[in-house]
């Protein structure tokens, strides 16, 4: 098979590409590609891109010197960072399956062909497995590494049934990949992107045996791990635009519902009798629909930050002057007859407020303040 060929001829396309991004593996990568060669003498027509980040630590020399036709290496000097590696190289691998695999030798490359066959039966993205049944981690593992491992997984639910969705080991067909819309990843976690962005159904999870690392130092520093959980914020908006929306905009609700009620205790302790109720409460909705707007702005509505800030202050204010008109009216009928007292009064005129606007509320801002760009 891959003896018969002439490799580097450019019609010359592989079963496999296997990606490898490195940052100062020089260490691993002599036994990692003899592990490799091996997989390819047993007869897998593959070859290797190496995307390293410019280590400076012999990397290049080393892969001049083992002059191995099968093995290319790619240094980026412009910038760093794993996920953007995977993806220059993804984006100049010719195979026709892409497998991406750390370099220091945790991921098993004799599982490689095992990848290739899943594909070949009908799998749309196969992932090298820890956690089904046959797949291993070395002992030694600290509590600490365990339970950031579990939480990161937890957090992948919404997205994927896999069960390790952190693996790094990772295969699919090119055209798969090809198929991948606005690929945008922060940080690491490459595989659960790709599952989520190249709309993958049948994901095949292959049990390996996940070694330590032995040689060089790990990478996974807590930074990457806090883009972790920005990358988790981009998928959801990416899949679940609505939702990704709605929830952060009744949470904000709620917490508006509580600065109101504090607001309002406070300015009773404060300036009441001294000014007149109205205006007490006025002021109480002016701040929380201030608080509102900041928050909706940031949170619910991400997407539309890049259009005029004073046009939709404007414009949430008109829309919101109708719950806001009943939240006032309630909390004057309220404390006026002396029905309650505040701070309970504010709390239940915001909640009465909330619950006639937040539909309200939320169909209009959406459609007429913060306006979703035309994509594209
Ligand atoms: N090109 C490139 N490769 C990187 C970068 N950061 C990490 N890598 C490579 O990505 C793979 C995974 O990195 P590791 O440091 O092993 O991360 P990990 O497996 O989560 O953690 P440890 O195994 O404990 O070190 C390795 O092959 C690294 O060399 C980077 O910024 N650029
Ligand atoms: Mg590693």
């Amino acid at each position: 098979m891959s003896q018969t060929r002439d490799i580097s001829s450019p019609e010359y396309l592989p079963e496999v590409t296997i990606v490898v991004p490195t940052y100062q593996e020089v260490d691993s990568l002599g036994p990692l590609l003899e592990r490799i060669g091996a997989v390819r003498a047993g007869g897998l027509d593959l070859d290797v891109l190496i995307v390293d980040d410019d280590s400076q630590d012999g990397t290049v020399e080393l892969i001049a010197s083992l002059d191995l036709d099968w093995v290319q290496l790619l240094v980026r000097t412009e910038e760093r960072g794993l996920s953007a590696a995977v993806l220059c190289g993804l984006g100049v691998a010719r195979g026709r399956v892409l497998v991406v695999m750390d370099a220091d030798l945790s991921h098993p490359p004799e599982a490689i062909p095992q990848f290739a066959a899943a594909l070949e039966e009908g799998a749309d993205f196969v992932v090298g497995s820890r956690y089904v049944p046959g797949g291993t981690t070395e002992d030694g593992w600290g509590v600490l590494r365990w339970v950031n491992s579990k939480v990161a997984t937890y957090m992948a639910r919404p997205f994927t049934t896999v069960r390790d969705p952190m693996s790094g080991f990772l295969g699919f067909r090119h055209d798969t990949w090809s198929a991948a819309v606005d690929l945008d990843p922060v940080g690491y976690k490459i595989g659960l992107e790709l599952i989520v962005k190249c709309r993958c159904r049948h994901v095949v999870e292959v049990p390996i045996h996940f070694s330590t690392r032995q040689l060089g130092e790990s990478k996974l520093s807590l930074r990457v791990q806090l883009q972790y959980l920005t990358h988790i914020v981009r998928l959801a908006r990416w899949k679940f635009p609505g939702w990704s929306s709605f929830v952060p905009f009744a949470m904000v609700g709620v917490s508006g519902i509580a600065v109101y009620a504090g607001l309002l205790w406070l300015f009773q302790e404060w300036l009441g009798g001294r000014i007149s109720e109205d205006l007490l409460i006025i002021m109480a909705i002016v701040i929380t629909m201030v608080w509102n707007f900041v928050f909706d702005r940031w949170l619910a509505f991400w997407y539309a930050r890049q259009q005029s800030i004073a046009r939709q202050f404007v414009g949430f204010l008109l829309v919101c002057s109708i719950p806001v008109l009943v939240n006032f009216f309630v909390t004057r009928w309220l404390l006026g007859d002396d029905v309650v007292v505040t701070p309970a009064a504010g709390v239940i005129g915001a909640l009465v407020g909330s619950v006639a606007g937040v539909v309200f509320n939320w169909m209009f801002v959406r459609a007429m303040v913060f306006k979703r760009p035309s994509r594209g």
